[in-house]
């Protein structure tokens, strides 16, 4: 019995170390006060990521979104859109820029940006990034400039 068990585990620990690299899910918390006191804020708003990676995008406090930056995306990628506090998680199959943001609060800066593998997009992500609205515009070209 005890044998059996062992085995097992060992055969289970085999089946792993042969699986190839795991997909992970990473976490962006959505918040009214980010940790460097900054108000409105996706936290962490750069990620860079593997293809087939997703993020969750997490109602840690309450009245945000997070949905698609229209233009910011590599082509042929769905775009996304949560609901005010509602938890999505967005899987990325694509390489390439993923500009989000959150529809309330986008005008104040709460934005993010997740890099899959290669930054191929970043001119097409740059203009579209040109047209978010407000304090949202400034912090989209600073993620911009972290990718590369
Ligand atoms: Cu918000």
């Amino acid at each position: 019995m005890k044998f059996a068990f062992r085995a097992g585990l060992a055969l289970a620990g085999l089946v792993l170390a042969a699986a190839p690299v795991a997909a992970k899910e990473y976490q962006v918390k959505m918040l009214n006060k980010g940790s460097d006191g900054s108000l409105m804020v996706f936290e962490p708003a750069y990620l860079k990521v593997a293809p087939g990676d997703s993020v969750k995008f997490l109602a840690t406090q309450k009245g945000h979104n997070a949905e698609s930056v229209p233009g910011m995306a590599p082509g042929g990628a769905a775009a996304f859109k949560g609901k005010i506090d509602e938890e999505i998680t967005v899987k990325f199959t694509k390489e390439g820029l993923y500009g989000y943001k959150c529809l309330p609060h986008v005008g104040m800066g709460m934005v993010g940006l997740v890099q899959v593998g290669k930054a191929a997009n970043k001119a097409e992500s740059t203009a579209g990034a040109a047209k978010i609205p407000g304090l949202g515009k400034k912090k989209m070209a600073a993620l911009l400039a972290k990718a590369r």
